[in-house]
């Protein structure tokens, strides 16, 4: 079989998630770094994103349905549980954390850094004055998720923890954030163990801002 061909940047948590359900499983993948909105990734993703999969024919873009594909396409252990409640409930978790938790997270707060270092080099205070409630509230509904087994579904490593783990590190980049997070008593604990896990160490962004360039 050939090798499945992630493409995407070392800096996008998008692309780590996928990275990170290859690291778990053994597969054997190349990553080929682009920026957004390249012809590489517009060649399979009809809006430029990342990530993008090439594997053999198969051609595909959304970070969860690469995942998807490369949990049924190759041994190792499983990321999505067969278990209809614990499938469901993994379904659940991304569904939360890509619609609601991202756009918060990342897209307005951390963003409100990333963007200050084109325009005048100084953080966005009223975006971020105005996000912090969110970020605060949502952190903490994960922190209760992960209080009981430190995963957010039953008692195992699973796609929704994947998904979610590289979120939290861009998070505690930015000073209001690596303190939300660490309040989170159980959510810190989590991370912190979790961090740890091989797959995760393979995948550490380069240091650098976190974002990535556009062409054109
Ligand atoms: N729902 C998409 C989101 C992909 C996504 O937004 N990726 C980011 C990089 S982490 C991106 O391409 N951002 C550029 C943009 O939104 O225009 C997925 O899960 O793959």
């Amino acid at each position: 079989m050939t090798k499945p061909e992630i493409i995407g940047s070392a800096r996008s948590t998008y692309t780590r998630v996928v990275r990170m359900v290859c690291e778990e499983k053994g597969i054997d993948y190349t990553l080929k770094e682009t920026t957004l909105g390249s012809p590489e990734l517009r060649a399979i993703h009809p809006l430029g994103k990342m990530p993008v999969l090439r594997h053999g024919h198969v051609e595909l873009f959304e970070s969860k349905a690469i995942a998807t594909y490369l949990d049924r396409s190759f041994a190792g252990p499983i990321v999505f549980p067969s278990d209809p409640r614990l499938a469901t409930l993994v379904e659940q978790w991304v569904s939360l954390v890509n619609t609601v938790m991202d756009r918060t997270l990342i897209r307005t707060y951390l963003y409100a850094y990333i963007a200050a270092k084109t325009l005048d080099g100084r953080p966005d205070r009223a975006a971020i004055e105005a996000v912090l409630p969110a970020v605060r509230e949502q952190l903490g509904i994960l922190d209760r998720a992960v209080e009981e087994t430190g995963y957010l579904v039953g008692n195992q490593f699973t796609f929704a923890d994947i998904n979610l783990m590289p979120i939290l590190e861009r998070v505690r980049l930015a000073p209001e954030g690596a303190e939300a997070l660490s309040a989170a008593r159980h959510l810190a604990a989590y991370y912190d163990a979790h961090a740890a896990r091989p797959s995760f160490a393979a995948t550490v962004p380069p240091p650098g801002p976190p974002g990535w360039t556009r062409r054109g």
